[in-house]
């Protein structure tokens, strides 16, 4: 396969102003008409006398140019698309295809999900609709007719505002919608079939009336409230942080089964997969509450930050993405706890995106190439991506930052362009030079702070000694500096914070400063400190980069107990459980420091903490980041320390995790709301606590909780703790649920995955037997999820089976969804890339399956792209 340079772009040779299409949809087969009106871009760097226009798998029935059929001498089609030769510099270009949206298994383009049409066209998927310039640099008014059999499909539904339906003779009928705004292919969308809707309106500030839909299957239409309510909290809080406003009279929202990732922003129809869209207590935990909200917030930001304004190319895909996780990260922080929202960022920031910076795949924010651009819907580019434009708030201050967003919105909008484009904003609105810090955007891998600090008790000084380092990465081996926020704070003996003067001051600032690191090597100095301090380092976590300061065990308990920022104080502990966990790998002898389990015992015992935040501070790392501290992950010997120092706490502490068991029952009508959310999770992790020690009593009452059946979080977090026991009642438990919720597949996706996380020596040869479980598909994406992926990444210790049966399993996987699904293939098969960090039989075993992938004929572009660059 080839590979695509950013270096290599050129604007369009043409533009598309109006684009008109027709579907008539039919159970074999879907006829695809357009007619698009081209000119040549004045701006173009090149001139070609022939058109290119990409199209894959259309077979092509009729070509004319305006008006006059073109002879086959005129045209040329290979697999990826059409050229059109000779042609005037303004004409108008129709064209027939016949397409086959049944037998479509990737699910991009137009495809079927269950008995309905629906379309996934981020990011090339619009080449498989018909002929087209599929980049996103070129934006067009879209007219789009659909004609279909009206009792299979009464419900026929496109971007923009809808015409009058048409009664066909035939039992069809027809309908056409108009959308203002150009917009690039990817945003397209087509939906049809027999579905339901719930209806709502909105009224945005300047008084537009906008009517707001969801539509689901028929047998969903009491699971849309919560998803309805977010959109609600959404739009209301994009027009208070952002000032923007929606901008067509209907906003509408469609769930399908079948879906390779969440959501999709389509221009005033977002097709969402099913799991971020339908709830009830009975069936959705609080996560999936939390999971929707943010989801549905995503999606809705992207009216502005990608629709409105969206990318020049896809090596800019984190200016839409970054930009607009950072905006749902922040709305979420503001519904419900910020504290903990950022914790939950950051771990999965820690686990993720750490590890792909360190692994083969690394890329920078703004990636310089790819194969396949589906693979480069990453963590880096999301997740790293809204650090960086956090980091920008961050440098620039609230005003600053809100100012640069308005300048972008204005100066932008209607436009396709670049994450430069929008760091030019921030530096116009701060009045600053930004240069450097775009760095962010073009240099990959985590960089490292080591910091040191030392207190002269004559001058009063306290001194912060900040060396940075970026480790190489495939393709960067030398990394120039980054500019850093480093938030910082220090406390002094008993605990407070001291009012901050740096040398040159002439006031004590305030008890946070944010430290800007720009060199290799910088010193801060700190005066009038009374005492020796404790440095309190990346508050909030200012930035994405990994802080060594030498803490000693009482500094990090010290830390725990008393620094005024949440984040920190969770780090803290964080910092400490790892150090006492990787010394139990290493001997498991080693003594656990009383002062750890006494901070536990304390946390457990302060009822008037926040039962969310102490959960997040009582959770200890995964075992997956454990490895990913040490030189070689010691797959075994991680397991057993982690669940050794979890029993240790659990008898350690066992009265105390009863009482918050006892003390943090949720009683009444299920609410997802933050207070409510917090207690059960705090419930939940002191169960998870006491379920190690093996008492009858407690198995009793996990099974209670199971039974009691009063929400999803408390029945699912019984029936996992079960599920990773031997005990005789499990397989029944197990059997029952199944039977209750067989006929619900999302419910049914978190029994496969409680299952494939079983703690049980023989979860792999249950997760084969559940492939062939009549409610099992490798088509459908959620199901991969929930039993492969479940099994393949929430389960170290037996997916890396010394056997290599794990790696056996997974590669004969991705071989098989491979002919189906190449995105989702791809997205399996990353699980396995990381072999060089294990040991030498382990590696040996990696490598054998991905060479075997590797060399398998027809492997699609998506996994040869990720196993060929594992390999380098
Ligand atoms: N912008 C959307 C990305 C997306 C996608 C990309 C590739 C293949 C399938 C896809 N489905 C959705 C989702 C988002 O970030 O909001
Ligand atoms: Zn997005």
């Amino acid at each position: 396969p080839s590979t695509v340079y950013l270096k290599d772009y050129l604007p369009p040779e043409f533009l598309i102003d109006q684009v008109m299409l027709w579907f008539d949809l039919d159970e074999t087969e879907t006829r695809v008409r357009s007619r698009l009106e081209l000119r040549r871009n004045p701006a173009a760097q090149s001139r070609s006398p022939d058109l290119r226009l990409h199209g894959e798998q259309l077979e092509l029935i009729s070509l004319s140019l305006d008006g006059q059929p073109v002879a086959p001498a005129g045209y040329l089609q290979d697999d990826e698309g059409l050229t059109v030769r000779q042609v005037p510099d303004q004409f108008v270009l129709e064209s027939e295809v016949r397409i086959l949206p049944q037998q479509n298994t990737a699910l991009e383009g137009l495809y079927k999900s269950g008995g309905l049409f629906c379309t996934q066209c981020e990011a090339e998927g619009f080449r498989k609709i018909t002929w087209y310039l599929d980049r996103p640099d070129v934006m067009s008014r879209f007219t789009t007719t659909i004609c279909a059999d009206k009792q299979r499909y009464p419900v026929l539904l496109s971007n923009g505002n809808p015409s009058d339906t048409v009664e066909l003779e035939d039992g069809r009928h027809r309908i056409t919608w108009t959308d203002p705004f150009p917009k690039p292919a990817y945003l397209f969308a087509l939906v049809a079939g027999d579905l339901r809707a719930i209806e709502d309106s909105h009224t945005t500030p300047s008084g537009r009336e906008v009517t707001l839909r969801i539509y689901v299957e028929p047998e969903n239409i009491d699971k849309c409230d919560h998803a309805m309510a977010s959109l609600k909290r959404a739009m209301a809080w994009d027009e208070q942080q952002y000032g923007r406003e929606y901008d067509l009279d209907i906003y509408m929202i469609v769930a399908v089964n079948d879906f390779n990732m969440g959501a999709m922003e389509n221009k005033g129809l977002n097709i969402f997969n099913s799991k971020f869209v339908l709830a009830s207590p009975a069936t959705a935990t609080d996560r999936d509450f939390q999971g929707i909200e943010s989801v549905i917030a995503h999606e809705y930001f992207h009216n502005w930050t990608g629709n409105r304004i969206t990318c020049r190319d896809w090596f800019q895909l984190s200016l839409k993405e970054g930009l607009t996780v950072f905006r749902d990260q922040e709305f979420s922080a503001d519904m419900g706890s910020r504290g903990v929202k950022r914790i939950e960022d950051v771990r999965l920031l820690r686990a993720h995106q750490f590890a792909e910076d360190a692994g083969p795949m690394a890329h920078p924010v703004r990636p310089d190439s790819y194969m396949e651009i589906n693979n480069f819907y990453t963590v880096t580019v999301y997740e790293k991506g809204a650090e960086v434009v956090r980091m920008q708030a961050n440098l620039l201050g609230p005003e600053a930052f809100r100012g640069g967003t308005d300048l972008y919105f204005e100066r932008f909008d209607g436009q396709a362009v670049t994450t430069d484009d929008f760091v030019q904003c921030m530096a116009d609105a701060g009045q600053r030079d930004l240069g450097q810090f775009k760095r962010w955007y073009s240099q990959a891998g985590t960089p490292e702070l080591t910091i040191q600090g030392v207190y002269d008790a004559a001058q009063q000084t306290y001194t912060l000694t900040v060396e940075q380092h970026c480790p190489a990465t495939p393709g960067q081996p030398d990394k120039e500096p980054f500019l850093i926020p480093l938030a910082v704070g220090l406390l002094d003996d008993r605990g407070t914070d001291l009012a901050l003067r740096l040398a040159g001051d002439s006031d004590p600032g305030p008890t946070t400063r944010m430290l800007e690191i720009s060199e290799p090597r910088q010193q801060f100095v700190f005066e009038q400190v009374p005492v020796a301090p404790v440095p309190s380092l990346l508050r909030g976590f200012s930035a994405p980069v990994k802080v060594r300061f030498d803490y000693s065990n009482e500094q990090l308990m010290f830390l725990m107990a008393h620094d005024s920022d949440g984040f920190s104080r969770w780090d803290a502990a964080q910092t400490l459980a790892q150090r006492i966990l990787l010394q139990l790998v290493d001997d498991p002898d080693s003594l656990v420091p009383e002062g750890f389990v006494q901070a536990f015992r304390q946390a457990l015992q302060d009822s008037a903490s926040d039962p969310a935040l102490l959960a997040e501070v009582l959770t200890l790392p995964a075992e997956s980041y454990l490895g990913d501290q040490m030189a070689e992950v010691d797959v075994e010997g991680i397991h057993r320390a982690r669940e050794q120092l979890k029993t240790l706490l659990a008898s350690e502490l066992k009265t105390e995790l009863l009482a918050v068991y006892r003390d943090n029952e949720v009683t009444g009508e299920y609410r997802p709301d933050a207070d409510a959310i917090g207690r059960r999770s705090l419930r939940n992790l002191a169960l998870g606590y006491l379920m190690q020690l093996e008492d009858q009593a407690i198995q009793a009452l996990c099974i209670a909780q199971y039974r009691a059946g009063n929400n999803m979080t408390d029945v699912i977090t019984a029936l996992s703790l079960l599920a990773d026991r031997d005990i005789p009642e499990t397989a029944e438990l197990l059997e029952g649920f199944y039977q209750q919720w067989r006929d619900d597949p999302l419910v049914l996706d978190k029994w496969f995955s409680l299952q494939a996380m079983s703690k049980r020596p023989d979860t792999l040869e249950r997760v084969k037997g559940l492939l062939d479980h009549p409610a099992f598909s490798i088509a459908n994406p959620n199901k991969v999820r929930s039993l492969i992926g479940a099994f393949c990444s929430g389960n170290p210790v037996r997916f890396h089976a010394a056997d290599g049966a794990g790696y056996r399993f997974l590669s004969d996987r991705v071989l098989e969804l491979d002919q189906l699904n190449p995105q989702v293939a791809a997205r399996m098969v990353r699980l396995m890339t990381r072999w060089q960090r294990y040991d030498p039989a382990r590696q040996r075993l990696m490598q054998t399956q991905l060479e075997r992938i590797l060399h398998t004929s027809g492997v699609s572009r998506d996994v040869y792209e990720i196993v060929s660059k594992s390999l380098e």
